[in-house]
């Protein structure tokens, strides 16, 4: 009997639903149960290629510093300091050809397959760790980021525009994590000027984590509160990953929590920028 995704009502089971995806059934009850997956092979290797030559042009020429789109997201992020977690934040809208069409209909039908026929991919990301970098970024739920306002049904795709492996901080998800709270999070090493987000050191078992190296144009899916990692990139390259989002409409939070954590993040150097480039 095909089972229905409670929160988009979704068929989720129903081969229909998930046939372009390229997902089986097995495929999306593992990830409902365990709140990711990972996946060989999503975008060819020329359009890999394709894609890191943008990606990397964003970032040396420092797209969105201007307006808070760009970004240290691990350090104190002031003009003079070497950014430890550069990112960029809609990358898309400084470079709209880094998504072609045919990217955007594979992403489409993952996102469909997963949250219900409903679903749209939106907001893009891109995290450039530097090699023989130190900077981690720390476990944390993407929903932390997010107004408690709402419930949402959401994930990330995270695609590697090289290898990823765990000595360069491939995905590290904690199995099942989706279903709980949002855990206590605070700005990364608790300092003020950081606009990264980590999950309260101590509050996350993370015995069974489960790292997810991928071969370039793979990809991890994610829930937004699957509790997740990247390690330290301790290669010679760059680990270059492009994430894009997907979701269900959100609604209104019956009782809403409250997010403590993020009115810190209104006075780091990033969103005084952005503040300013509003002005
Ligand atoms: O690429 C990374 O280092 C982390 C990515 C991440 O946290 C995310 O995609 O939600």
């Amino acid at each position: 009997m095909a089972s229905v995704n409670k929160s988009t009502g979704s068929d989720a089971t129903h081969p229909s639903s998930h046939a372009a995806s390229g997902l089986t059934a097995d495929d999306v009850a593992r990830y409902h149960e365990q709140g990711f997956l990972a996946l060989p092979s999503v975008i060819s290797a020329d359009e890999v290629a394709r894609m890191r030559g943008i990606y990397d042009r964003l970032f040396a020429d420092r797209a969105g510093r201007a307006n808070g789109d760009q970004f240290d997201l691990a350090g104190p992020d002031e003009e003079d300091s070497e950014a430890r977690l550069p990112q960029i934040l809609k990358p898309s809208r400084y470079a709209p050809e880094i998504l072609q069409a045919e990217t955007i209909a594979r992403v489409e039908a993952l996102v469909r397959a997963l949250l219900g026929p409903s679903a749209t991919v939106g907001g893009d990301h891109a995290i450039n760790k530097p090699p023989h970098q130190g900077a981690e970024t720390p476990w944390h739920q993407d929903e932390a980021y997010w107004d408690p306002a709402y419930t949402y049904c959401s994930l990330s795709i995270w695609i590697p525009l090289q290898e990823a492996t765990v000595e360069n901080g491939c995905m590290q998800f904690i199995p099942g994590s989706h279903r709980g709270e949002v855990l206590p999070h605070q700005q990364i090493g608790n300092d003020p000027r950081v606009h990264g987000l980590e999950v309260v050191p101590g509050v996350v078992d993370v015995s069974t984590a489960v790292a997810c190296p991928l071969p370039p144009g793979g990809a991890t899916i994610h829930d937004s509160r699957t509790v997740h990692y990247t390690a330290a990139n301790r290669s010679d390259d760059y680990r270059r990953a492009y994430i894009i989002g997907g979701s269900a409409a959100r609604t209104p939070a019956a009782n809403p929590a409250v997010y403590p954590w993020r009115e810190g993040q209104q006075t780091t150097p990033r969103a005084q920028r952005a503040r300013h480039s509003k002005e």
